[in-house]
């Protein structure tokens, strides 16, 4: 066992204004689970945090249009995606909110302790006003022409056609999405945070992470073109009743900027899951990484960072491993057409293939660049790589241990096949090789690649199988089918220990089946098989196929 490391690893807080999909999945929880089991099958110290985005402007003007409050939307939704989480087995430490009392508080007191050391600049400002509405409109209530690229419904702080950060005044023709009338424009007090003065401190930082760790080149490439276009001061406070009360007597009536808040999320749900937490977040060794959707990059990588170093008592995440989009069959997935594969109805229509969709969205992330979300391609992948691939490897060495010795195998002294030395160097040299890709992908956040490898172990098994044909030699030379099949049985153990973080529902029927403990894994781990104590039972599957009809009635239901 290697030297025992800090980590706290976030994924990014979902808004609670309606239910996950693929692509949440697939963007930022399965690959940073996959990180996190993985970190403490090595036995890391790791605390993975997430929870409930419960603020700004996505909650108001959902309860909006459905009529409803945002208390009651983010009741709903927290439940609901806090369920998804769990049934998916994304292995949250914590799964807080942000509208409990002590994320107010740790806000709050963020907020204090920067307005202390005269952070933000406060400034009056005019700001656009629906008359009718009698409301301030936050940058996501107005709507209008990009000035970049003329996309009509570019929103007040983001054109979600191009990219580009804008703010209200930037837009061509803006309009009210609560009236639809043209706002007006009235003076209000804000406080800013000038993080033009930062632009150096940003640059030098991203730089001496990379120094120490490979940061994706999509995420450096947001980074840099953001740092050239040079930073401008970004308001911190907002006029709306929904959010953290801005802690200040000249502040009646305003809430802190939901991108203020809402990654303060991180530090609070720390607070609520240990007393220890300020050793997680305060303690330089500790490695914190983000893992987060490319719409979120300019956030994680820039905004809060500069919030962290101005309040001058946090650690620096050492990596942001964003990924990029998926998309449906080829289409953008959209909430409002209902062109999205959601997780809740997932559960039903596939109750119990977790690991299968778990499994394609791995080998499909969008690590560098979009991806596709194809239903006949999950299925093809199911059926070649768990089932035909991973699936027969087990079920072929399973079946024959338990047919031919009674269940158990180990190795045999008396073995006449003097090939059979190369045969256990080769498999001992497959393992070897397959631990150091596992271990050096993951820790590159190349879980594609780390998948990749996986299944290729399990077809250097089958090769093994293939090529020595122990079903053939058994009534002769029983010996030397019995080596083979320990070899084979030495792989098993491998792909087991190996599986918890891709697969971990899979695994635990694994473990269940062969009766493989914790203490067994570590030593799996530090290559020491035990194989001669697995015994195995009658014979049973753990991959089933997809359903062509299944696939075929959710194509249907798209309405491509
Ligand atoms: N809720 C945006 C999103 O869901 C936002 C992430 C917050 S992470 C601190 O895409
Ligand atoms: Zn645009």
């Amino acid at each position: 066992m290697g030297e025992v490391k800090r980590y706290l690893i976030t994924s990014a807080l979902p808004y609670a204004n309606g239910p996950l999909h693929v692509g949440h999945l697939a963007g930022a929880y399965v690959p940073a689970d996959i990180y996190v089991r993985y970190l403490r099958l090595l036995k890391h110290d790791v605390k993975f945090i997430c929870g409930s985005d419960e603020h700004g402007a996505a909650i108001t003007m959902r309860a909006k249009t459905i009529n409803s409050t945002p208390k009651e939307i983010v009741e709903k939704y927290h439940a609901i995606n806090k369920q998804s989480f769990k049934e998916f087995g994304i292995s949250f430490d914590i799964y807080h909110r942000t509208s409990a009392s002590l994320h107010h508080k740790v806000s709050q007191d963020f907020f204090k302790k920067l307005n202390g050391k005269n952070v933000f600049r406060t400034k009056v400002v005019e700001q656009y006003y629906d008359e009718k509405e009698e409301q301030f409109l936050a940058d996501r209530y107005i709507q209008g022409q990009c000035p970049k690229c003329n996309y009509q419904e570019a929103f007040g702080d983001q054109c979600e056609s191009c990219g580009s950060d804008l703010s209200p005044s930037d837009l061509i023709d803006p309009r009210s999405t609560l009236s639809g009338n043209a706002p007006v424009m009235r003076r209000t007090k804000h406080w800013f945070l000038p993080m033009q003065e930062y632009q150096q401190w940003v640059s030098e930082w991203i730089r001496d992470c990379q120094k120490k760790e490979h940061w994706k080149k999509h995420v450096l490439g947001q980074c840099e073109s953001w740092i050239k276009q040079g930073l401008r001061e970004r308001a911190m406070t907002r006029d709306l009743e929904w959010g953290v009360k801005v802690p200040l007597e000249d502040a009646k009536g305003k809430v802190l900027y939901v991108w203020l808040d809402a990654p303060i999320g991180y530090i609070s749900a720390t607070q609520a899951l240990t007393n220890e937490w300020e050793k997680y977040w305060k303690d330089k060794d500790t490695k914190l990484v983000h893992f987060i959707g490319k719409d979120n990059i300019v956030f994680h990588c820039i905004i809060f960072p500069i919030l962290l170093h101005a309040h001058g008592e946090y650690t620096l995440p050492i990596n942001i491993p964003a990924n990029q989009f998926m998309n449906l069959e080829k289409s953008k997935i959209s909430t409002s057409r209902n062109h999205a594969v959601w997780l809740t109805d997932y559960m039903e229509r596939f109750p119990e293939k977790q690991d299968a969709l778990r499994y394609y969205l791995t080998v499909n992330m969008p690590e560098n660049k979009d991806s596709d979300f194809a239903w006949k391609e999950f299925q093809a992948k199911v059926d070649s790589d768990l089932v035909g691939v991973l699936g027969g490897f087990f079920n072929r060495t399973f079946s024959l241990i338990h047919k031919n010795f009674n269940g158990r195998v180990g190795f045999p002294k008396n073995v006449s096949d003097t090939g059979s030395k190369d045969l256990r160097n080769n498999v001992f040299s497959n393992i070897e090789k397959f631990k150091v890709e596992f271990d050096r992908y993951i820790h590159g956040y190349e879980f594609k690649k780390a998948s990749d490898t996986y299944i290729n172990l399990a077809r250097q098994g089958n090769k093994l199988l293939h090529e020595t044909s122990p079903w053939k030699i058994m009534g002769d030379d029983p010996n030397s089918a019995e080596y083979i099949l320990a070899l084979c049985m030495e792989i098993v153990a491998v792909l087991v220990a190996y599986m918890e973080p891709l697969l971990p529902f899979t695994c635990r029927r694994l473990k269940d089946y062969l009766e493989i403990k914790t203490d067994d894994v570590q030593q799996i781990l530090d290559g020491d098989y035990k194989i001669e104590k697995i015994k195995i039972g009658k014979v049973i599957h753990f991959f089933e196929r997809i359903d062509s009809e299944a696939v075929n009635r959710e194509l249907d239901k798209l309405n491509l």
